[in-house]
């Protein structure tokens, strides 16, 4: 593990072009419920084809609208934890030094803005934001918790999560900055996600196409695992603020 640490330091310190690809297992040590984790999920809470998906909310708009209202209350309540603020320093330490940084995110608990970072990518949307099913007008102000579910937008419409569904395209910019990102990018790094939700998880075969240097940190293994130079086994609350003393080490 510590040579893995010194090896991707030494990468980083080089780097003209970091990418780093996020999933909900950077978030789990700030108490928000990872989708694959056994015990505590949310798929073992809820079918996510129940839930997840546009077919979802047209079949029962009030329990889709507040099973997303009750995880919006919960991410607010929660804070970024060492890891999340771990990629904010590495962040302003990279491109203080005139390297490019963008963390590509998809998670949709908005944790990494408020950590600080500059540079995100929130590729399946947002938790914070709401948009009208009618004009597509989206809101980050409504209020908690809604006062109905499903709640009527202004427009006659209602309104719906922010968030990308199964079966619905990424933004457009989102893809687009994604794919300009790794196309040039010289390191990837890939934490906490497990691999299995596409087109994110074609992505760091992408940047290995690129040339780029990759790095796992996860605390299990992935079906993506073996195509990574460097596995680093572990939770991202702990290796990455070793990794970023290391590369801040003269
Ligand atoms: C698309 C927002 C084109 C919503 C999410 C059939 C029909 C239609 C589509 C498909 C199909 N078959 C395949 C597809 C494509 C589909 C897909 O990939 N399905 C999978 C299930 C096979 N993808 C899509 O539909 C995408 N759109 O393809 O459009 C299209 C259009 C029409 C028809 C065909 C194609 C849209 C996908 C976006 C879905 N929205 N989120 C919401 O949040 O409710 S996905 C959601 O799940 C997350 O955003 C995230 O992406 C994913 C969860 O994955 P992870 O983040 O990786 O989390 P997970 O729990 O899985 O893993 C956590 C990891 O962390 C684990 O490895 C764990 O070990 C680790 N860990 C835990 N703790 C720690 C840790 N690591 C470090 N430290 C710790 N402490």
């Amino acid at each position: 593990m510590e040579q893995s640490l010194e090896q991707s330091a030494a990468w980083l310190k080089d780097a003209r072009h970091v990418v780093v690809l996020t999933g909900a297992g950077i978030s789990a040590e700030s108490g928000i419920p990872t989708f694959r984790d056994a015990m505590e999920g949310y798929w073992s809470k809820y079918d996510p084809e129940e839930l997840a998906t546009p077919e979802a909310f047209e079949r029962n708009p009030e329990l889709v609208s507040r099973w997303y209202d009750e995880r919006r209350q919960k991410v607010l309540g929660c804070e970024p934890n060492a890891g999340h603020r771990a990629l904010a320093e590495l962040e302003s330490y990279l491109t203080a030094r005139g390297a490019e940084f963008v963390i590509l995110t998809q998670n949709v608990d908005g944790l990494h803005v408020r950590a600080g970072s500059q540079n995100v990518v929130e590729v399946h949307g947002s938790l914070l934001r709401w948009r009208s099913t009618r004009s597509g007008m989206e809101s980050t102000e409504l209020p908690m918790p809604l006062p109905s579910h499903p709640y009527p937008a202004p427009d006659g419409g209602l309104w719906r999560p922010g968030v990308v569904w199964f079966g619905e395209n990424l933004p457009e910019e989102a893809v687009e900055r994604a794919h300009a990102a790794i196309l040039q990018c010289d390191v990837f790094i890939s934490v906490g996600t497990s691999g299995l939700v596409y087109p994110a998880a074609g992505w760091p075969a992408a940047a290995k196409r690129s040339g780029a240097a990759t790095i796992e940190i996860n605390r299990d293994v992935t079906p993506l695992s073996p195509m990574f130079d460097l596995v680093i086994r572990g939770s991202a609350g702990q290796l990455l603020p070793a990794l970023v003393r290391k590369v801040e080490q003269p």
